[in-house]
């Protein structure tokens, strides 16, 4: 049933009765702002009915609760979501319209909700539809950080960090539950009383509950994103403000908001600092009550937890939550230790998403005992006893002062996955080659996903309407149907419509950055896009030098018949990975020189975008005709850019790495454009001598990129400003960019010609996105509920 206080018939009415009622805003002095607002409010009233049922539908089912724990949820705008979701956009659309507004001008108003990093992030958004899209009842439970990952803007080329404010505007979809509240301790001792062990906080803070339904394609089923936000248990001391003490009067509040005010910006690298250890305990510990009191409030026997509950550690980030839901179960419960441990384990899976070992979270015993004695306690008990039955193991939780988080979710899990076929197989050969062999039915795989509500329907509307027009709109909710395009890339007529898509959605992007940053490219050219975080890894760097070798060979030879290209390069480097940073610098200087060189500037464009975030991916994939995924192959775990952008019509250039064997498999190694040494080839080539020397000596091109660079031809007067970078590629070389080099300016080449052949290019595109629908996250999750979850959807019976 809907709100009878208010008009529900017209979507119009609905608007214009938040505008007033809701916001409290004149419709002749409202602004895009309070518009949006309005319309957001309309938008949400059509979710929570919905949302409720399948609430109430869990509750009688008594069904089995995914519980998803994720320090990041990269959810970006929801508004356009929820609507598409709702099948709204039309209606929407017309309403806004009579107003005399700009529809998408108010779309792009809400501010980009950005509480994650990167790829773990956004594949949690990304499950989280998919979850509601399947019916699967679900909660995702994270920090709601009060600033998101922070803003990027250049200043002569070098990363600036300012401050997100998402929520300075009101958050529409949240739910704030005052009711919702845990407390909880840190620090302190472990006293023992009658032979038990109790532990004894120092202090305390609470956890309140912000909630968001998501709601599923078709809004058929909505679940709850559950965001904890720290207050004080005292915010106010009103003696100490009588006595003048102002600031001390609310010291315990500014103390306990700490704990969410900030996303901790690193992304794959070390971040080991006690405030992350707080953040980590304080969303585990606080969901894992939450979970347990919704379990208690309907069963009094907790041996069928692992019946009713399944917990999702997405990385180690919430590991704790598997010695804290065995602290409350033995300590507070008072189930026998063994008992704890194998209920927690019977409830707790964990996904890997990195082998890198900078990544792999470890915490010195001194800081891990001074914050949470009790769990250290534990931890070590479950080690030796682990030791006890495996006296051959030798990766334990515990060890060289240090409590090491893979190990630990490894041995309190039930199933633990890799995000790829390629490094699922890796972590049984590598990090958990140990674990592997003691149990060897753990791991498991599931190869990762992207939803095409949002990364199909929602951000490419003119290729969501050729689809459809060719297929129907089944694809939605079952990508796979994209198959059924294959035998239209046979019609030229069609491949024209294809290719026509392409091409306006290149022209609205040329438009935007001509409007926004003032850059007029070449529409013509071959858009070649890499976004994504900064990192070594990924080789951005391995990219700029084949952009700088392609302009000195263009230089050379002015008359040949380039392919005109526009590289385009979007992501953020944590701010304090220096390399990362000085790779951005040095994009934007040879962006600099090279955008002005006359001689090539038709056809050769280098254009760095500040600020990239989920509303960016939006607008670039639809636009790519070229995927850059050119890591050093075994270190990227899956990758789900890469996955986008084949759904959307570009092929890839990429190695061997992650999800790209997969969508090669898929899409046909003739329309994906491969380079580069295997993960065992490279793991092979580090210990070779000098392998990097060797490489750029080898290769005429390479030496004179490298030498470019080194002698300051892109930082005039400052030759060394590169200097660390130069110093890298030619000695250690870790990730290879010197040992592929050759092969990937090989592999440039061949995109180039199959470019210059347009119909032939346009088949390629178009293959792509009639072979990406297994990589919906739709078959994902279904995967996870069947082999890792034993969920059920509960679809209908709402
Ligand atoms: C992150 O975004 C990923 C791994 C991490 O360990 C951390 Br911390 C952050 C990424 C991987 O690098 C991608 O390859 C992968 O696709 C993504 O997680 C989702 O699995």
């Amino acid at each position: 049933m809907a709100r009878d206080d208010m008009p529900q018939s017209d979507f119009r009415d609905a608007i214009l009765w938040h505008l007033a009622y809701t916001l409290g805003k004149d419709p002749d002095h409202a602004q895009v702002f309070d518009w949006r607002l309005a319309l957001s409010h309309a938008v949400r009233d059509r979710i929570v009915d919905r949302w409720m049922a399948a609430t109430r539908a869990t509750y009688r089912a008594d069904a089995k609760r995914v519980y998803y724990l994720s320090m990041e949820f990269l959810i970006g705008r929801l508004l356009q979501d929820n609507i598409v979701n709702l099948q709204l956009a039309d209606e929407a659309q017309a309403a806004v319209e009579s107003f005399g507004l700009d529809y998408a001008g108010l779309l792009l108003d809400e501010p980009d909700a950005a509480l994650g990093n990167g790829g773990l992030g956004r594949l949690a958004a990304c499950f989280m539809e998919s979850l509601a899209t399947l019916g699967c009842p679900a909660y995702g439970y994270g920090i709601r950080y009060e600033h998101g990952l922070f803003r990027q803007s250049f200043a002569e080329g070098r990363q600036v960090e300012a401050p997100e404010d998402w929520l300075e505007q009101p958050f529409v979809w949240q739910f704030e539950r005052p009711e919702a509240r845990f407390t909880l301790g840190f620090g302190g001792r472990v006293a023992t009383r009658d032979g038990r062990a109790v532990w004894e906080p120092e202090s305390f803070v609470q956890a309140e509950a912000f909630d968001t339904p998501v709601i599923g394609w078709r809004g058929a089923w909505a679940n709850t994103l559950r965001l904890w936000a720290g207050r004080a248990v005292d915010p106010f001391d009103l003696d100490r403000f009588n006595a003048g003490d102002f600031a001390a009067a609310v010291e315990a509040e500014a103390l306990a908001r700490t704990i969410s005010r900030v996303l901790y910006p690193e992304d794959s690298t070390e971040k080991g600092k006690r405030l992350r250890l707080t953040q980590e305990y304080f969303f585990s510990a606080a969901s894992i009550r939450d979970i347990l009191r919704r379990f208690e409030a309907d069963h009094a026997d907790l041996r069928l937890l692992p019946q009713k509950v399944a917990i999702q550690l997405n990385d180690t980030h919430p590991a704790i939550a598997g010695p804290e839901l065995v602290r409350i179960l033995h300590d507070e419960r008072g189930l026998p230790f063994d008992e704890a441990v194998g209920i927690t384990r019977g409830c707790v899976n964990y996904t890997n998403h990195t082998l890198l070992p900078e990544a792999l979270e470890s915490w010195g015993e001194g800081l891990f005992a001074d914050l949470l004695p009790r769990h250290l306690q534990i931890i070590d008990r479950i080690d030796e006893a682990d030791a006890k039955a495996h006296p051959d193991r030798r990766n334990t939780a515990r060890g060289d002062g240090k409590v090491r988080m893979g190990e630990l979710s490894f041995i309190l899990s039930n199933r633990v996955n890799g995000v790829s076929a390629l490094h699922t197989g890796l972590m049984k050969t590598t990090v958990f080659a140990d674990q592997h062999r003691i149990w060897p039915d753990r791991i498991v795989n599931q190869t990762n996903g992207v939803t095409p509500r949002r990364w199909l329907l929602g951000c490419n509307p003119r290729l969501s309407r050729l689809i459809a027009q060719t297929i129907g709109d089944g694809w939605v909710g079952d990508l796979e149907q994209l198959h059924a395009l294959e035998p239209h890339v046979a019609d030229a007529g069609w491949l024209d419509a294809f290719a026509a898509v392409k091409a306006a959605n290149k022209a609205d992007l040329c438009d935007w950055i001509a409007r926004e940053h003032g850059v007029a490219l070449n529409p013509q050219a071959l858009f070649d896009v890499q976004i994504k975080r900064i990192h070594e890894y990924k080789r951005q760097h391995l990219n700029i030098l084949e952009a700088i070798a392609l302009w000195q060979e263009m230089r050379e030879n002015p008359s040949a018949d380039w392919t005109a290209r526009v590289k385009i390069f979007g992501g953020k480097a944590a701010p304090g990975y220096f390399f990362a940073k000085d790779i951005i610098r040095l994009i934007n200087d040879v962006a600099a020189v090279i955008n002005a060189d006359a001689a090539t500037n038709e056809k050769l464009q280098i254009l760095y975008l500040p600020n990239y975030n989920v509303t960016l991916a939006e607008r670039l994939i639809p636009a790519a005709d070229l995927s850059e995924q050119i890591s050093t192959a075994g270190k990227e775990a899956s990758g789900t850019g890469n996955m986008k952008f084949a759904l959307n019509g570009a092929p890839t250039i990429g190695t061997l790495d992650g999800a790209n064997v997969e969508i090669r498999e898929l899409v046909g190694a003739e329309n994906f454009f491969l380079f580069g040494l295997t993960a065992e080839e490279a793991e092979a080539r580090r210990a070779v001598p000098d392998h990097a020397a060797r490489a750029i000596a080898a290769d005429p091109r390479l030496t004179r990129a490298v030498e470019a660079i080194r002698s300051g031809t892109f930082s005039p007067g400052e030759p060394d400003r590169y200097a660390n970078i130069v110093e890298n590629l030619t000695r250690a070389d870790y990730f290879l960019v010197a040992s592929d080099f050759a092969d990937y300016w090989r592999a440039q080449r061949e995109v180039d010609f199959a470019y210059a052949n347009r119909t032939e290019w346009t088949r390629m595109a178009a293959l792509n996105v009639a072979r990406s629908g297994w990589f919906s996250s739709d078959r994902t999750i279904r995967g996870y509920m069947q082999d890792i979850w034993n969920a059920k959807s509960l679809l209908g019976q709402e």
